[in-house]
């Protein structure tokens, strides 16, 4: 380092110390020494919410606005560190009074805004938003209580509420507020900001609304509350349970409540910045995050005909030219269709704008296929989005070649040049440069720290493959984060993990198309294998994490075999010293980022052409996990930057899985007749030793499903997929070759940085 380096680093180190001194005696009355940790992490929070004032925001003549009902972000302070260039600095000020970093970073309660994939990957978006210093923001929902919290009692998931908005919060009030109108009933909005720092860039904002009204005592035990009084309740949760009418309906209700303030928020903007509305699309561009915000459609139009003057025609014209929709699935139970009568109770002054939308389409095409109001009088809010948003988009190429041959296929036959693919990506500050600063020096020591604003430059990592020294400090810095990851689980489960395991990790919401089930029978027949007498070469340690949704009665009884196995297997004394099941309490963003880190084996098992894209899969990847994997959503990407060397590929392909389905040819009881293997690890379900552990109703129920239906097809990939994962065991034994494929994944992950997805958006469809 130069001397003048040396210097302005010794500066900045005095300027940080000093801040953050006079913030302790200012806010407690206390030294940084004298200060508890909680009172640390508070004037922290000061003192990034001062540098993030004197920075300047992101503006520009045209802007995106991301509307997303889910905004997984996860705790922000190392992050916002990072990004502010002072992590070290800070961590080394506190170091010198006797603080720890890390043990401060615990103390920051984690938001949950969000289920898992799309909500995560709007939370990248914006870090990259920012990073690129483009001008755009986020607009969501500000629930009080999130997802749930996830307890295991008696082996199953119940769910708490998860409160995170504490006195000093990221959160910061603003004097915005809208009224909101549901039919007769009218509520009050307020609108909080969080800053969203760019990687030594500007800062954007993620805009959440709330309602003045809220109560959050009409929260009773668990997640229970009173769904009929909206005025209290409309902000409290992330997706309550749907499964009945009521929740249906409060769903509605907080979609509309989020468009209809966003809708207020963007033409406040325009009227401020004296734009003009009839060419708001040169100053807007609104990203519609799957359905969940597609009633911003709607209700544009009907603002600018109803109180701006605008004729139907030139209302759709412009509201067209300004929406872009993104597809995040083709499971045909999850995208949105709600009945008309549910909209008319909830939004009644939408009904005659959706009503028309869809009268235009219908007397333009035939094709029942491409209708808005389908023949039982629901709203496919997808249709929607097509006919009257300018851009469609999947989220990995083969996510997007499906929705373009089979599942939109009528609609690409009327506007091919809408369609167009943009995958996934992550931030690589969260996920590589935040959760594993370890690897992040390793990697800087060898090429420098370019790849930091250019992840590509990751690919120069592959002129090491031979490099000895360097494979084994890789390998090092692996065995470092299991270590990591063995004491918090020891402190967070109570279960002791042996580091010299092999570490096999499936994180991801809890979903039978992703298939836990599929893992779980490997885990039963490598049991099996054990108890004859068949010991592995080395001990292997299953980590699972996934919540499920509480309506969703088999993913209940999958989390409930996976404990009931947790429990079977750490306890028989004949197998214990060869494996290890652990099922971690509560998965969420800050448990994947010790997780991660230390992953051996990546599982991306869904069924083929089922996981749109996946994200979790580019982040074992960039940290040096080796993906087992179908060619599924972003798999078939990485398997093509890595090549059959440095991935493990199994099942059926998306072409021969759509082909059961369109034949309805997949008979799983026939697997089960022909496979010994596959009967003898099924049947364990219901057998003695399970029942014991575990409880007759969850475990006969989940055993019928794989017999009678198993939509997802487990059994048609079982075989394959222990015949994968075991030649990929017997490959980590060679442990030069494994520390090749390790490399050789880092090198190849930078296509994955959201930094470049985001440059794709911007140069297809926003056009900032
Ligand atoms: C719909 C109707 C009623 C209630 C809930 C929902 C609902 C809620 C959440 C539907 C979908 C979601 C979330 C979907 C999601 O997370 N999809 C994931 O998106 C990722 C980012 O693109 C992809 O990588 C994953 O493949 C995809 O599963």
């Amino acid at each position: 380092m130069r001397l003048e380096e040396t210097i302005q680093r010794e500066i900045l180190e005095q300027r940080v110390g000093q801040e953050l001194e006079s913030l302790t005696q200012r806010l407690f009355g206390k030294s940084v020494e004298e200060a508890s940790d909680k009172e640390v992490y508070v004037a922290l929070l000061y003192l990034v919410k001062g540098l993030t004032d004197a920075t300047v925001p992101n503006d520009g003549e045209k802007k995106v606005y991301y509307i997303s009902a889910e905004f997984l972000i996860g705790k922000l302070l190392s992050n916002n560190l990072i990004n502010l260039d002072i992590y070290d600095k800070v961590e080394a000020v506190l170091k010198s009074k006797g603080k720890e970093l890390s043990r401060i970073e615990e103390l920051e309660p984690e938001p949950s805004l969000g289920n898992g994939g799309l909500g995560r990957l709007a939370a990248c978006f914006l870090d990259s938003i920012a990073t690129l210093g483009l001008p755009g923001e986020g607009i969501g929902l500000n629930y009080h209580f999130g997802l749930f919290r996830q307890v295991f009692k008696d082996r199953r998931q119940s769910a708490e509420k998860n409160e995170w908005i504490e006195e000093n919060s990221w959160l910061n009030r603003t004097d915005i507020s809208f009224e909101v109108c549901f039919g007769e009933q009218k509520v009050v909005s307020r609108l909080y900001d969080i800053d969203v720092i760019g990687y030594e860039n500007g800062v954007n904002k993620l805009r959440l609304f709330d309602i003045e009204s809220v109560d959050e005592s009409i929260v009773k035990e668990g997640i229970r509350f009173d769904k009929g009084d909206i005025a209290k309740n409309l902000t409290l949760f992330l997706y309550p349970d749907d499964s009945d009418e009521a929740g249906q309906l409060l769903r509605i209700y907080q979609q509309y409540f989020m468009v209809s303030n966003a809708a207020q928020l963007i033409l406040l903007e325009m009227k401020e910045k004296q734009h003009d509305l009839r060419k708001m699309y040169e100053h807007a561009v609104i990203q519609i995050n799957d359905t969940h915000p597609s009633l911003i459609i709607p209700e544009l139009i009907r603002i600018l005909v109803n109180d701006k003057a605008f004729t139907m025609e030139e209302a759709i014209r412009v509201v067209g030219k300004t929406c872009a929709y993104t597809n995040h699935t083709i499971l045909a139970e999850a995208l949105e269709k709600w009945p008309l009568s549910y909209l008319e109770k909830v939004v009644p002054q939408l009904v005659p704008i959706i009503q028309e939308l869809s009268d235009r389409v219908a007397a333009k095409y035939s094709d029942p296929a491409v209708q808005i109001i389908d023949g039982d009088g629901r709203v496919c809010m997808a249709h929607m989005d097509i006919h009257y948003g300018f851009s469609v988009n999947g989220v990995a190429a083969i996510h997007t070649e499906i929705l373009k041959n089979t599942e939109l296929h009528a609609f690409y036959r009327i506007y091919p040049e809408k369609f167009n693919n943009k995958t996934n990506g992550i931030t690589f500050r969260r996920w590589l440069l935040s959760c594993n600063r370890e690897l992040a020096a390793l990697i800087e020591e060898k090429i420098g720290n370019g790849y930091q604003r250019d992840a590509m430059e990751l690919e120069k990592l592959l002129a090491f493959a031979g490099d000895r020294e360097f494979l084994e400090k890789l390998e090092a810095v692996k065995m470092h984060k299991k270590k990591e990851l063995a004491a918090y689980v020891r402190e967070k489960e109570g279960i002791a993990l042996c580091t010299d395991s092999v570490f096999d990790i499936q994180v991801k919401r809890l979903h039978e198309y992703k298939r836990q089930q599929m893992n779980a029978l490997y885990i039963i027949h490598k049991y099996l294998e054990i108890k004859d007498g068949k010991k592995p070469a080395r001990p292997i340690t299953f980590l699972f994490g996934a919540k499920a949704a509480p309506a969703y009665v088999i993913a209940q009884d999958i989390i409930h075999l996976l404990l009931v196995l947790q429990e079977i297997v750490n306890h028989d004394p004949d197998v214990r010293d060869y494996m290890k099941v652990v099922m971690v309490e509560n998965y969420n963003v800050s448990y994947a980022e010790k997780l991660i880190p230390a992953c051996d084996i990546s599982e991306q098992i869904s069924l083929a052409s089922k996981e749109a894209s996946g994200t979790g899969n580019m982040k074992f990847m960039l940290n040096g996990a080796v993906t087992l994997g179908t060619s599924d959503g972003a798999n078939v990407e990485i398997h093509e930057l890595v090549g059959d060397d440095n991935i493990y590929i199994f099942g059926e392909k998306s072409e021969q899985v759509i082909g059961h389905y369109q034949k309805g040819d997949y008979v799983s009881k026939q697997y089960y007749k022909k496979s010994p293997v596959i009967r003898r690890a099924v049947d364990f379900i219901v057998g003695p030793v399970a029942g014991k552990a575990g409880h007759k109703e969850n475990l006969e129920r989940l055993h019928r499903e794989l017999l009678e239906k198993d939509w997802f097809m487990t059994l048609l990939d079982l075989e394959d997929y222990i015949r994968t994962k075991d030649r990929m065991l017997a490959d980590f034994e060679d442990r030069e070759k494994w520390q090749k494929m390790m490399l050789v994944n880092i090198a190849k992950a930078g296509y994955f940085s959201s930094d470049r997805t985001i440059a794709e958006y911007n140069r297809d469809i926003w056009k900032l």
